[in-house]
């Protein structure tokens, strides 16, 4: 009899990569037979993957994520139980980075809005007045969190022309000079940047961190990213800032919560742009992912090191 493993995320792709070796069940509605049954879990970014449901699936090696936010998964639970625990790093940047300017040049040019336009009936003549957006080449842009991501923003950036603002945790001199950023708090950040991304990973210290007095310090014609986790801005904060010309729009690849429910209210704005968490959805960027959340899988079930290891913080 083949293994089981719980898991959910493109499921020809698993199989195929895996070869069919496994016997997979539904993460997301497994019951205490899958649980009990299964010898790895693989999660992606929603799903909770805590101690209690560890506790079910007592047989469980490794918990191997498609992705590389691990912010749904209990990484100190599963290190008390001894189920390891793997992530994809690296393979996913350029995708994200991509997916960040994307939005970045949707919104400052009314990419959406312009669509929708051209396509209704009202567009009977050329207006050279209409939908004037801002210009990329040039402005200045603050990368909220300069890890592998970040960096591929900058070096993107770095083609349009833009002054680069960085905030980090550490200050990165490495990639200082190299690809000629800026380390700034993020106050100052906020105040001076045209555009401002954020490209952390969702923690404790960074749950919330763009509240009212964040939206504040920004320019009242600034434009906010959210290619990072959905509970990195406050929601209602965002809101409010969108619709008081605190700032002047947003582009959102993830929403807290995500999905938004349908009739929130941030789903009218007409200046914001929604996409539903594309950062890595490109085919490459995706078969990659999947690789290698295959890769972590089959190493920790043969008793190898992980190809990629998430540790507890700390
Ligand atoms: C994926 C992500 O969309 O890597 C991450 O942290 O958010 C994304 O690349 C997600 O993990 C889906 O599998």
């Amino acid at each position: 009899m083949s293994d089981v493993i719980l898991a959910d995320p493109m499921p020809e792709l698993f199989a195929e990569l895996s070869q069919g070796r496994f016997d997979v069940r539904p993460l997301e509605s497994a019951t205490d037979a899958d649980c009990a049954a299964a010898v790895a879990i693989v999660a992606y970014s929603h799903p909770v993957v805590d101690g209690p449901l560890l506790d079910r699936c007592s047989k469980v090696k490794i918990v191997s994520n498609h992705g590389v936010g691990v912010d749904h998964i209990d990484v100190a639970a599963a290190r008390q139980r001894s189920v390891l625990v793997g992530n994809t790093p690296g393979c996913l940047d350029a995708a994200t980075a991509d997916m960040t300017l994307a939005l970045m040049l949707s919104v400052a040019r009314n990419i959406v809005i312009g669509d929708r336009f051209a396509r209704s009936s009202e567009f009977t003549h050329y207006d050279p007045s209409i939908l004037i957006g801002q210009e990329v080449t040039g402005s200045t842009l603050g990368i909220v969190g300069m890890g592998r991501i970040g960096v591929e923003v900058a070096r993107r950036a770095r083609a349009f022309h833009m002054k680069i603002l960085y905030h980090n945790r550490n200050r990165r001199p490495d990639i200082e000079d190299s690809f000629g950023v800026q380390f700034a708090s993020l106050n100052d950040l906020l105040g001076e940047s045209d555009f401002v991304t954020l490209n952390c990973p969702l923690t404790e210290q960074t749950h919330g961190l763009i509240g009212p007095a964040e939206f504040q310090q920004m320019k009242r014609s600034g434009i906010l990213i959210n290619m990072a986790r959905g509970p990195v801005v406050q929601t209602d904060a965002l809101y409010e800032a969108l619709t008081t010309n605190q700032i002047a729009a947003a582009g959102l690849d993830v929403t807290d919560p995500e999905p938004l429910p349908r009739d929130h209210p941030l789903l009218q704005l007409g200046n914001v742009i929604i996409a539903p968490h594309l950062g890595s959805a490109s085919n490459v960027t995706r078969r990659r992912m999947m690789q290698i959340t295959v890769d972590n899988m089959i190493a920790a079930l043969d008793g190898s090191p992980l190809p990629h290891e998430v540790r507890p913080a700390g």
